[in-house]
């Protein structure tokens, strides 16, 4: 009887600590023991030794991470040998394992670019290895993970032959930070930079941030907001950032800031920024040569400039090329890089907004300075849950461009939603802007910028804050890291990323990870239903852009301009007849999006205007389709709900209860997105919403006058 109560109590003892809490804070990089029985797990027992000398300290970064790995991985010591003996793990370069140099897959690790890596189970000296080699430190540590990351998602440890190479040189984050620690569209608490105690103090933070990057193979940051402020390249500030440089270089991460076009005024003394005055360039100069003095391998800088309000070398009638150039020049001793956004648009109307950022930077194409990328974001107008490409993308052959993803939801619910966004990362990487005929995929772009400029490049705005869990979301960690495996290789499935991360994060058990794959790969079209369907976009709210706001309406900013409904029709005519952005884009997708008939339904009410009687490929009229994609947004919260409870006792209680709770106030607001627009719609159309439907509980005045309760942050102090 004892007996049988000790192993009762076993079992609950094991069982309760298989499920302990956890708070999401280890993100993807957990180290929980493998499932013992799993496929590999006996393999990766024998496989416990390590061979890793070195001391730089990139490889100490990665032995570090290797030996947390294993020893969690395995739930067993860590163990380093000088000797070699069979089944063990041989990590390094050429030049840190000297005996690589005799080996026949030496040609392989010649072969690999700076960051890449290989991994290969072979025979040295008659004994049975894995090799993790790099020509590199970083390119060693990124193998660590890479090779961690097989043993995390159950993958088999025989047999290996992995030789990876990144597809885009520049995989960067662009923090919308401020100096005073807010985060401009940040919804997971305050910057994580703590500028009072840098340079000096170095937050384990900061390493844990750079090992998550690292992890993922994003070698970049730009620490400030686009909106940026000039003091951020005052020395003192710049010494603060040499400490987060210190602190990310051994992970490969390189440091960018913002460049305020005025910080000559502002900062320098100057009564000028004009990038064609001799004084304003040798103030740049001399800027530059400071910065590297503190940070010797700083990245460059990120420029917003006239957009929203920020000055820009078109105030002295300068075109963006001329500001763009000027920095260049200032940063190419040092082989620094400029990001020039191509994100343009005045606070005032236009006739059309989807069609400023290719008309200013179309003619422009080819004068731009060997070190700069422009770039624009995913779509034209500003980060909506559903774009077309930016036509920027296979429209500027001569100059490289990088591609900016948001992966902070600003449009797409805040942290408060799971959203699942690998999949719209993928939807724009895979659209095909038929520069060189079919095929020419965004991503094939971006990538062929390596071919005939040497430089390629990627970045995302982060989800990153000092909340516990980092992106205050769970699964706000996913789109942080799809966002790094698709920077990495921006062909690889949206799909296989988030089974890898659910396996990393969660477990590797199929009832586990069936049911949150169901979610993820379902929620980004879910949002897009209850929110902007059918081409809808940008009638969010006003300042926070979370909630409906259909009816805003002020002179300078107008919800009325994007979706111009009438009691007639819906929608605004882009086409060739309307403001022409259709023929923004190569032919057969200009074609496309031209023909009412041909173009994609999602895309329905971005190019068309469409009479609320148009019959739709469903049968159904717009207004009953526009109907019909509303409930079932919010019908698909539901089913998400109740696809999480089968996780119930599965998953550890705290992030359990933590994501439940988030679906249910996502519900909430999937309801007042879903009531809100169809009763401003319905004041218009005239038209019934189905008796058969759940009816809104409330008016349209009172979803008018709900209060936007969440300040948001402004751009500056
Ligand atoms: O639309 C906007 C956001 C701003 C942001 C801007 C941009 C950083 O609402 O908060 O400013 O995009 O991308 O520059």
């Amino acid at each position: 009887m004892m007996k049988l109560r000790i192993i009762y109590l076993l079992f609950l003892l094991c069982s309760t600590s298989l499920l302990q809490a956890e708070n999401g804070y280890e993100l993807w990089l957990r180290y929980r023991p493998v499932a013992k029985g799993t496929s590999h797990t006996s393999y990766c027992m024998k496989n416990q030794k390590v061979m890793f000398p070195g001391e730089t300290e990139s490889l100490i970064a990665a032995r570090k991470e290797l030996q947390a790995g294993l020893s969690g991985l395995l739930d067993i010591p860590y163990t380093e040998t000088k000797v070699l003996e069979n089944n063990m793990l041989v990590v390094g370069t050429p030049q840190s394992v000297p005996l690589f140099k005799q080996q026949t897959f030496h040609a392989e690790i010649d072969g690999l670019a700076d960051e890449g890596y290989l991994i290969r189970s072979c025979t040295i000296e008659g004994k049975k290895v894995t090799v993790i080699a790099a020509r590199t430190d970083v390119g060693v540590l990124y193998g660590v993970f890479h090779y961690l990351r097989l043993m995390q998602t159950d993958h088999s440890l025989d047999k290996l032959h992995i030789q990876e190479n990144p597809k885009l040189k520049y995989r960067v984050l662009d923090h919308w930070d401020n100096l005073n620690g807010t985060v401009e569209r940040g919804y997971a608490g305050y910057s994580i930079w703590n500028w009072e105690r840098l340079p000096s103090y170095k937050e384990q933070r900061y390493t844990d941030y750079a090992r998550a990057n690292a992890s993922i193979g994003i070698n970049g940051a730009v620490l400030n907001n686009v909106n940026a402020q000039a003091k951020s390249l005052r020395y003192d500030w710049l010494v603060k950032a040499s400490g987060l440089a210190d602190a990310f270089r051994p992970y490969g991460i390189k440091v960018y800031l913002t460049a305020k076009f005025s910080a000559p005024k502002e900062i320098g003394g100057l009564n000028t920024a004009n990038p064609k005055d001799p004084q304003v360039r040798k103030w740049w100069k001399d800027k530059v040569e400071e910065i590297y003095s503190l940070i010797p391998d700083f990245g460059g800088f990120l420029v917003k400039a006239n957009s929203e309000g920020q000055p820009g070398p078109q105030d002295y009638g300068c075109s963006h090329a001329d500001g763009a150039n000027m920095l260049a020049e200032a940063l190419k001793p040092y082989g620094g890089i400029v990001f020039w956004r191509a994100f343009v648009y005045q606070n005032e109307r236009h006739v059309d907004r989807v069609i400023t950022g290719y008309n200013e930077f179309k003619p422009l194409d080819g004068e731009f300075a060997d070190n700069v990328f422009v770039q624009p974001k995913n779509g034209p107008i500003d980060f909506q849950p559903r774009e077309p490409f930016h036509p920027l993308f296979g429209g500027m052959p001569d100059t490289p461009l990088s591609l900016e993803l948001q992966i902070t939801q600003e449009n797409l619910g805040h942290a408060g939603h799971l959203v699942y966004l690998g999949t719209l990362f993928e939807e724009i990487l895979q659209s095909d802007t038929y520069e060189q005929g079919k095929g020419s995929t965004v991503s094939k772009v971006l990538q062929n910028y390596q071919k005939t400029h040497g430089i390629s490049a990627i970045a995302g705005v982060p989800n990153i804050g000092t909340d516990l869990n980092w992106t205050g979301h769970l699964f706000g960690q996913a789109n942080w890291y799809a966002f790094g495996r698709l920077a990495w290789n921006p062909d690889a499935s949206a799909g296989k990323i988030a089974e890898e991360w659910a396996r990393m994060t969660f477990s590797n058990s199929e009832s586990v990870l069936s049911p949150v794959l169901k979610i993820m790969m379902m929620s980004r079209e879910t949002y897009v239903d209850y929110t902007m369907p059918l081409g809808l976009n940008h009638i969010m709210n006003f300042g926070t852009h979370n909630g409906p706001e259909p009816w805003h309406d002020d002179p300078v900013w107008t919800a009325y301009d994007y979706h111009k409904i009438t009691k007639d029709s819906i929608g605004v005519d882009r086409t060739l007849k309307g403001t022409g952005a259709t023929g923004q884009y190569h032919v057969p997708v200009c074609a496309m999006f031209d023909d009412i008939k041909k173009c994609p339904q999602e895309y329905l009410l971005w190019f068309h205007r469409v009479p609320w009687s148009y019959k739709t490929a469903s049968g159904r009229s717009l207004w009953n389709e526009l109907v019909h994609y509303y409930y079932k947004g919010v019908d698909e919260v539901r089913q998400m709900q109740q696809i999480w409870n089968e996780l119930d006792g599965q998953i550890d209680r705290e992030r359990f209860e933590h994501v439940a709770s988030l679906l249910k106030y996502q519900e909430q607001e999937a309801i007042w997105w879903r009531d809100g627009c169809l009763l401003f719609f319905q004041d218009y159309s005239g038209l019934p919403i189905p008796a058969n439907l759940e009816q809104p509980k409330h008016s349209l005045k009172y979803y008018k006058n709900i209060p936007f309760p969440h300040d948001w942050k402004g751009h500056y102090e």
